[in-house]
């Protein structure tokens, strides 16, 4: 097992901090946080907007590139929710403006085998969600947080925002999506972190006998 996943695992669950009004939308073994900490491997990416792209392909009948531009004007939508880490701190009412997936996915003829997605962002990571989870009302790209653009520390100029899911599924700096016809694992899938990822079933580790090779997590040189 990846070793933040196991120093996780055996971290004391922190007192859940008392806001009563908000305790049924706190899943178990989180806490609220008014901050909002800034997670990543690697370094924030800078780009020059000219040549980024947003990549879909895989198992669609046509892939799909597209521009900040074409993005910007397709039919934007602001949500609210709360986000969750799997690090235990959850954030209430985060307020995101971008393009709903489902919005974003209609423009394509996605082949019927398609049942999961991988994610790739900068630098090098990328996450599995199932295509239905992508499909949610409140899964959006975005690219402004709290009405501001989105900071490229928090995944500026675009991420990924899954509120339903632990948040190492909300990509930063997302660079594409891949339709996939079975299920691949992901950076943290692949090193100790749940499959699935409910914070609400608290799905955060993968199961011991998981079929993760008990080697691959030294090919990393993250903490
Ligand atoms: N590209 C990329 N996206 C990423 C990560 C990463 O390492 N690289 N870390 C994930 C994790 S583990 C978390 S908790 C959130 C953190 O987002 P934040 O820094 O905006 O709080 O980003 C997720 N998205
Ligand atoms: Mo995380």
């Amino acid at each position: 097992m990846h070793n933040k996943a196991q120093r996780l695992q055996q971290a004391k669950s922190p007192q859940a901090a008392s806001i009563p009004e908000l305790a049924d939308r706190l899943p178990p073994g989180q806490i609220w946080t008014e901050r909002f900490p800034i997670l990543h491997e690697g370094e924030v990416p800078r780009y020059d907007m000219a040549e980024w792209n947003l990549r879909l392909f895989g198992e669609i009948e046509q892939e799909l590139s597209l521009s900040f531009e074409d993005l910007m004007a397709m039919p934007q939508t602001e949500i609210t929710c709360d986000i969750h880490c799997v690090t235990r701190w959850s954030k209430a009412d985060t307020v995101w403006k971008g393009v709903l997936l489902r919005d974003l996915f209609a423009q394509l003829k996605i082949k019927p085998e398609a049942r999961y997605v991988m994610v790739h962002a900068d630098q090098d990571y990328e996450t599995n969600v199932p295509l239905a989870d992508l499909l949610g009302e409140q899964v959006m790209v975005a690219h402004a947080y709290d009405g501001q653009p989105l900071s490229p520390k928090h995944g500026g100029p675009l991420r990924l925002v899954v509120p339903h899911l632990y948040f190492w599924k909300s990509a930063k700096w997302v660079r594409g999506f891949e339709f996939m016809a079975s299920d691949r694992q992901g950076f943290w899938e692949r090193n100790g972190f749940h499959n699935v990822a409910e914070p609400f079933q608290e799905q955060r580790f993968s199961e011991p006998e998981s079929e993760m090779p008990e080697d691959e997590w030294k090919n990393f040189d993250f903490d």
